[in-house]
């Protein structure tokens, strides 16, 4: 396990098969972050929710919007992919959508209703996938083919190394 503050979680590693029991896996990490990052936030006051995770990185406010964004994101290129024939993505730059005033200084709780139905919705449809549905692609501009297996599972560890960057900042700060 790395001690680099950005990567409480470890960096991530697709794996080499995809399986029943690695999907299954991967989706329940999906299901379960909404209520994850609920219990992370759960009890602090807005300056503590303004407090960067780490030197120079986002606030836990930030941190909170941004798995809304993205997760926004991946959802819709999700779908995209199972109902379209190698859908091109459109990029977006986090780090400006962080900046935005709605991710900057909006109520937390905003996000996590958001995070609760959307991630009810993407763990239906991803319960749903065959394994050949698994296989469909997206294709980003700059990055290239990346299968439903590849998103599910990056996605799975996206919602664990945001999680753990508010729950060490807690326990680094005896919160
Ligand atoms: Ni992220």
């Amino acid at each position: 396990m790395t001690t680099d503050p950005r990567f409480p979680a470890g960096k991530f590693h697709a794996p080499d098969s995809y399986t029943d029991a690695s999907r299954a896996a991967a989706v329940a990490a999906i299901a379960a972050l909404p209520a994850n990052v609920r219990k992370a936030v759960s009890g602090l006051s807005d300056t503590q929710l303004d407090t960067p995770y780490r030197d120079g990185g986002w606030t836990v406010r930030q941190v909170v919007h941004h798995l809304a964004d993205s997760h926004a994101n991946a959802y819709i290129r999700m779908k995209f992919a199972r109902t379209e024939d190698k859908p091109t993505v459109k990029p977006y730059d986090e780090a400006v959508w962080a900046e935005l005033p709605d991710a900057k200084t909006g109520d937390v709780e905003w996000s996590l209703s958001i995070l609760d139905g959307m991630h009810a919705r993407w763990s239906t449809l991803l319960r749903s996938f065959s394994a050949a549905e698994f296989a469909r692609v997206w294709v980003h501009p700059e990055y290239g083919e990346r299968n439903l297996d590849w998103m599910t599972e990056i996605y799975a560890w996206h919602s664990r190394h945001h999680t753990a960057h508010i729950t060490e900042l807690r326990k680094k700060k005896d919160w």
